[in-house]
C-alpha cells in the first residue's frame, strides 16, 4: 500500500499520477495540463540529507503553515492555491483522500521565474559566509562591524540561482535582471521585501524570528503570482525569539533535538543518514506543530 507519508516510489502511483517534481522532503505530481499536486511528506533533513525517520506531523504542518500564510498574504500577492480540500480533489487523486489529508495542496501551474527570491532579515547561512569574506551579500553593502545573526538594518533582496543539483548560488540583483526581465526583477525584490516584512513583523509578536526566506514566484493569469510553499521552516529559518542572542550561530526552532542528537553520536554527515531515536522524532514533531500553534493560534487539522 502507498503511504504518502513517505516520499512515493510506488509503481501503483505512477500508474495514476505524474511525478513533475521531486524533493528531499516532498514530491509534487501532474493533474492534467493546468495543475499540481503539491505532497509534503514527514521526512527531515539534516546537514544536506534525509534522514531515516520521519517526523510526526511534519508534512501536515508544513502544508497548513502555507495554507495559512496564503490567506495572510491575500492581499498583498495572488498565490497558486486551488484547493486543499481532498474533497474537491480530481477524481484521479480521490482514492488517496486518506492519505493526502492534511499534507497536500492543489495548485495552479504557473511559469515559474528561475530564481530563488530570498530576503534575510537577519545574517546568517551563507549571507553571513559572504559578509565575511567581503562585507556584502549579493553585491549589497551592509555597515562594517555586523556580528553572526545580528539584525540587519534593514531586510535585503538577496536572489539565488536554481541549481539543479547542490546549493543554490547567490547572485546580484544586477545579475538577476539577466535571468529576468528587469521590471518582472524589480517586481519581484519590492513584492518579496514587502511580503517577509509583513509576515516577520506578525511572527515577531508570537515569539518567532523569521531570519531569513525564500519565495518561489511565476506568472499565471493573476500576474506574478506566489508559488511553492510559504514560510515554512523549511523554506526559512525559524528561531525562538526569547534565546535569541547574536554573535553566535542561533538554535533552530524546529531542528535543533534534531542537530544536537546528531552532534552527539557524531554522524559524519557522509550517507547513509541515521535514524532517529523515537524521543528525538517526537519531540522535533511538537516544535513544529507548537510553531503552527503559535503562528497561527489554531490547533493542527487532524
Ligand atoms: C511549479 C509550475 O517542484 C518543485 O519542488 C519539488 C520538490 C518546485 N517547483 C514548483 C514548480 C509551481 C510551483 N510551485 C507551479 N505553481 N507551477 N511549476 C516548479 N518547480
Amino acid at each position: 500500500m502507498t503511504n504518502f507519508s513517505e516520499r512515493l516510489k510506488y509503481a501503483t502511483i505512477s500508474t495514476y499520477l505524474e511525478l513533475f517534481a521531486s524533493g528531499k522532503v516532498r514530491d509534487v505530481y501532474q493533474l492534467g495540463s493546468d495543475h499540481l499536486l503539491f505532497v509534503a511528506t514527514d521526512r527531515i533533513s539534516a546537514f544536506d540529507y534525509v534522514l531515516a525517520t520521519g517526523i510526526p506531523h511534519k508534512g501536515r504542518v508544513l502544508t497548513q503553515l502555507s495554507l495559512f500564510w496564503f490567506d495572510f498574504l491575500k492581499d498583498l500577492v495572488p498565490n497558486h492555491l486551488v484547493t486543499a480540500d481532498v474533497n474537491r480533489y480530481p477524481g484521479e487523486v480521490k482514492s488517496y483522500a486518506d492519505q493526502l489529508r492534511g499534507r497536500s495542496m492543489l495548485v495552479r501551474r504557473a511559469e515559474m521565474f528561475p530564481v530563488e527570491c530570498v530576503v534575510r532579515g537577519y545574517l546568517a547561512g551563507s549571507g553571513w559566509k559572504e559578509y565575511k569574506a567581503s562585507g556584502s551579500v549579493c553585491g549589497i553593502k551592509l555597515p562594517a562591524g555586523l556580528r553572526e545573526s545580528d539584525q540587519l538594518p534593514e531586510p535585503i533582496f538577496t536572489p539565488a540561482t536554481k541549481a539543479t543539483t547542490g546549493h543554490d548560488e547567490n547572485i546580484s540583483f544586477e545579475h538577476m535582471t539577466q535571468l529576468v526581465d528587469p521590471e518582472d526583477s524589480r517586481q519581484l525584490r519590492d513584492l518579496s521585501l514587502a511580503i517577509y516584512k509583513k509576515a516577520a513583523d506578525y511572527a515577531r509578536q508570537k515569539g518567532i524570528i523569521i531570519a531569513d526566506t525564500k519565495f518561489e514566484f511565476g506568472r499565471t493569469a493573476s500576474g506574478i503570482t506566489l508559488a511553492d510553499e510559504v514560510l515554512t521552516p523549511d523554506s526559512s529559518r525559524f528561531w525562538p525569539a526569547d534565546r535569541y542572542s547574536p554573535g553566535m550561530s542561533q538554535e533552530s526552532f524546529d531542528k535543533q533535538y534534531v542537530r544536537d542528537y546528531l552532534e552527539e553520536i557524531r554522524w559524519n554527515k557522509q550517507p547513509p543518514a541515521p535514524a532517529l531515536p523515537p524521543e528525538v522524532a517526537r519531540k522535533t514533531g511538537e516544535k513544529y506543530v507548537e510553531a503552527y500553534r503559535r503562528l497561527t493560534g489554531r490547533e493542527l487539522d487532524v
